[in-house]
This record gives structure tokens, C-alpha cells and sequence, in this order.
């Protein structure tokens, strides 16, 4: 309960904070956007991972203001960083909890009015569990979340049932490939042939492919010759603070 009190304060004193992991493009490496990554600056304990608090925010109901906030910095923060890089997107996690939020799509809406940002510079990441738990409803949103123009990925493909009907029962537009065979796609030539399979289903889809868990060059290189179209990973960086992402930015732009 203590930790539950300590999380809704988190949210009121402002000890939330996004970080951001640039997302480039596979062939020109060129900067095309980044993924937003909550972490809790607790007074105390330091910087706290989201593995350690999104799960107590979801059981608890919290995620849903939370996740308004979330959405809310990270559109600011997405025209702040077009001041550097024109195009750039921004892409937010949506908890599948948020999906049962009856204002969901409203909130999202409120987001993109107030801060006057791009719907489609604004990616909507969410997760096989999110189809799975009430899909006619989740479906609903998506198509409403379409109409508003935003892009929706459907993030760590691969690690859960990943039933193909997925990507023609909902409006899918971002394939992102997960870390674990990209990891080990240089050395398990199983993996390499689900990434590169992926990546091709993805293109013949008319979805566009997103490779996470870059961590050396040649990982770039080899997405390449699978036509992945972005990539992200600790290669190019680590998710780091606003501050150093602008700087990160300027030097790159
Ligand atoms: O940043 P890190 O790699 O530690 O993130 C760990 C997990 O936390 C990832 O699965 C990521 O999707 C999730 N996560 C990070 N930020 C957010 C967020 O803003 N909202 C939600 N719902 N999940 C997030
Ligand atoms: O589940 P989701 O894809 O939203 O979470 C992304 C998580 O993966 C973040 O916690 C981020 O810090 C982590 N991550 C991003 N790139 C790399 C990488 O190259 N290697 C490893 N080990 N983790 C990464
Ligand atoms: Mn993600
Ligand atoms: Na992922």
C-alpha cells in the first residue's frame, strides 16, 4: 500500500519522467524518430524502471492518468524535437488497462488538439496481450485512433501468441520486430530467418518494419539486406533524458 501511495505522488510531484531512445532509419541511419520511455525519479530510491511500477500502475487503476500524462509530455515533446529534425515522430506504450478506459481515444484526441502536434507523427505502440483481451473493443478504438491519424505499431511481435490474424483483423500499420531474435540473429540462424521473414510478410503487408535490440553495426547491416525499414537499439543509443536527446539531435542533424 505504501508503494501505491508513493507511485500516485510520483504522478502529483512531477517525479515521472519520459525517456527517449532514438529510432533511425536502416539504410541512411538518418534519425526518423524515438520511443518514449517512462521512468520514476524517486526522491530517495533513485531512478526506478518501469518493469518495477507499470505493473502496480495497471493492477491499481493508476495507468490511466498516468498514461494521459504520458501521452500529453510525449506530443509536447515530439514539437520540440521537430525544431531539430522536421518529420520526427514520437512513439508512446499503451498499457492494455488503458484500453478500458471509456476515454482512451477521447484523451488522445485532447492531446493532439491542445498541443496542435501532427496525429501522424505520433506512433501508438501497444502489444499482442492488448488484441488479445477484448478485441472487438480494441478494434474500435484502433479504427477511431486511425481516424484521428495516428500510426499504430504493434511492439515485441513475436514474443506472445503472435496469431497472424492479427495483422489483417486490426488496423496495423508498424511491425516492430522484438529484441531476442535480433539479438541472436547472427549466431542462431533460426532467428535470422524469422527477422528476415518478418520483415518481408511486413513489406507484402504494406506495414513497415521497426527492428529493436541494435547493438553492434553489423546487426544495421544485415537489416539492410532484409529491406527492415528503422531500427532501434543501444547501438545507435540508450533511451536518455530530453535534455541529452536534443543535444543528440543537434549533433546528428
Ligand atoms: O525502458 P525500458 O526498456 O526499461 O522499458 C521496459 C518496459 O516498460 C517495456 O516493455 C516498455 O514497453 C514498458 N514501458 C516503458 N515506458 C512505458 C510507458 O510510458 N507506458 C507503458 N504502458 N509502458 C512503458
Ligand atoms: O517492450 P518495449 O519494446 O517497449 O521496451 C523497450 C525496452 O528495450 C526498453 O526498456 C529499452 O531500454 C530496451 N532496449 C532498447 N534497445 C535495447 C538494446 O539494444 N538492448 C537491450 N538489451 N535492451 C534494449
Ligand atoms: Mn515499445
Ligand atoms: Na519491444
Amino acid at each position: 500500500i505504501q508503494r501505491e501511495i508513493d507511485l500516485a505522488n510520483a504522478l502529483k510531484q512531477q517525479q515521472l519522467a519520459l525517456f527517449y531512445q532514438p529510432i533511425v532509419d536502416v539504410k541512411s541511419q538518418a534519425i526518423v524518430g524515438c520511443e518514449s520511455l517512462i521512468r520514476w525519479i524517486h526522491p530517495d530510491r533513485g531512478m526506478i524502471p518501469p518493469d518495477e511500477f507499470i505493473g502496480l500502475a495497471e493492477d491499481t487503476g493508476l495507468i490511466v492518468p498516468m498514461g494521459k500524462w504520458i501521452i500529453h509530455e510525449a506530443c509536447k515533446a515530439r514539437n520540440r524535437f521537430a525544431e531539430h529534425i522536421d518529420n520526427i515522430y514520437v512513439s508512446i506504450n499503451l498499457s492494455p488497462i488503458q484500453f478500458e478506459s471509456p476515454s482512451l481515444v477521447r484523451d488522445i484526441e485532447s492531446a493532439f488538439v491542445s498541443t496542435g502536434v501532427k496525429p501522424n507523427r505520433i506512433y501508438l505502440e501497444i502489444t499482442e496481450t492488448t488484441l488479445m483481451l477484448d478485441p472487438l473493443n480494441v478494434a474500435n478504438i484502433l479504427n477511431d485512433l486511425k481516424r484521428l491519424d495516428a500510426v499504430i505499431a504493434l511492439d515485441d511481435f513475436g514474443t506472445g501468441y503472435s496469431s497472424f490474424s492479427y495483422l489483417h483483423r486490426f488496423p496495423i500499420d508498424i511491425l516492430k520486430i522484438d529484441q531476442s531474435f535480433v539479438f541472436t540473429m547472427q549466431d542462431n540462424s533460426r532467428s535470422k530467418e524469422i527477422v528476415r521473414t518478418l520483415c518481408s510478410l511486413a513489406t507484402s503487408l504494406g506495414m513497415r518494419t521497426i527492428a529493436e535490440g541494435i547493438e553492434r553495426e553489423s546487426d544495421l547491416h544485415l537489416l539492410n539486406s532484409f529491406a527492415a525499414d528503422f531500427g532501434q537499439g543501444y547501438f545507435i543509443a540508450k533511451p536518455m533524458p530530453e535534455e541529452d536527446f536534443v543535444n543528440f539531435l543537434k549533433a546528428r542533424s
